[in-house]
């Protein structure tokens, strides 16, 4: 049986991941953990902590018999260019931190099998752009990124000096509807569901043309526990995994959105995250995560657009129901 301890859980994947944890292994076996105020996500326990305080992660570890851990607490591109000390501190100490909580208690004979989210950010100008192979030039340019680029480095030499089990998976830009995003440069595909939900034009910070790799939150979400279910000795790869979802531009959306919004409209307003757009990956090879452990993304560009306005529309109906 399972126990999962999930540090970051009212962000935007913790929060679904909480969920679909929570449905696999029982409500008793989920551990919401965050540094905000009592937050469950259908988890049975919440405890507010902050990853940096590494006493107080092995004592919840030890207290609830913690065997699997998710490490999500991290500043993402935008809002670690604003901060990029507090990024570099909370992105490498809190990955340090459970690195090293999983080391010590792998030679007690306990181990935890440990997950923490690696992006897109890693890569940077001088990686080849379109199918983005597992194994390229990475020379980001944001903190953000370049602490997500010495975290997987961190993770493979954990995993091979110490036999630490961690996986990572190099995430695209994570498309939802229930929680808000927090700070990304691929927040506008996000944002701009919410303009067409309420007739607004949307002001994109990036331009038309600007290709990234996205991912909608359930495959994003599969992809994660698929990861964590596969046996240890299928992981080849212990820095982190491409995945692909589907890659689009803000042009391309809008068109998507327009086939059931027809009045929609869309402005282009480029500011600082052009740059950091720009020095991202347009698509992603995957190869290795589908020959190491199945993995295929299931929603495609249409779906998801359906999916994200019938979502937004109904939760605006329950909000205007509930004023
Ligand atoms: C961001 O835009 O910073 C994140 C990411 C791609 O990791 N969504």
């Amino acid at each position: 049986m399972e126990r999962i301890l999930v540090i970051g859980a009212s962000g935007q994947i913790g929060s679904e991941l909480v969920e679909a944890l929570t449905a696999k292994h029982g409500a008793a076996n989920v551990i919401a953990a965050d540094i905000g105020p009592r937050s469950l996500h259908g988890a049975a326990n919440y405890e507010m902590l902050d990853v940096l305080d590494s006493n107080r992660v092995t004592q919840i570890i030890d207290r609830y018999r913690v065997t699997q851990v998710y490490q999500l607490a991290a500043l993402l591109s935008v809002t670690g260019e604003q901060a990029p000390l507090k990024a570099w501190t909370l992105n490498m100490n809190g990955l340090l931190n459970i690195l090293e909580i999983a080391r010590e208690r792998g030679q007690a004979g306990k181990p935890l099998r440990l997950f923490w989210p690696s992006s897109i950010a890693a890569f940077g100008p001088h990686t080849p752009a379109i199918d983005t192979p597992q194994l390229a030039v990475m020379d980001p340019t944001t903190i953000y990124g370049i602490s997500k680029q010495a975290g997987e480095r961190l993770c493979e030499y954990y995993f091979s000096k110490f036999n630490v089990d961690v996986r990572s998976i190099r995430y695209p830009g994570i498309i939802s509807h229930r929680s808000p995003p927090g700070g990304g440069t691929t927040d506008y595909a996000i944002a701009i569901f919410h303009a067409a939900q309420k007739g607004e034009i949307y002001p994109c910070y990036l331009g038309p043309d600007t290709t990234l790799p996205m991912i909608y939150m359930p495959d994003a979400i599969r992809a994660t526990i698929e990861l964590m279910e596969t046996p240890a000795d299928r992981i080849r790869i212990r820095s982190a995994y491409n995945v692909a979802g589907l890659s689009f531009s803000p042009r391309e959306l809008t068109q998507a959105i327009r086939q059931y919004v027809p009045e929609f409209d869309i402005s282009y307003q480029p500011d600082h995250r052009q740059a950091i757009a720009d020095s991202w990956p347009h698509s992603l090879d995957d190869t290795c995560a589908r020959a190491d452990w199945g993995w295929h993304a299931g929603i495609g560009l249409q779906q998801l657009v359906e999916d994200m306005l019938a979502n937004i529309k109904a939760s605006s109906g329950a909000l205007h129901h509930a004023a």
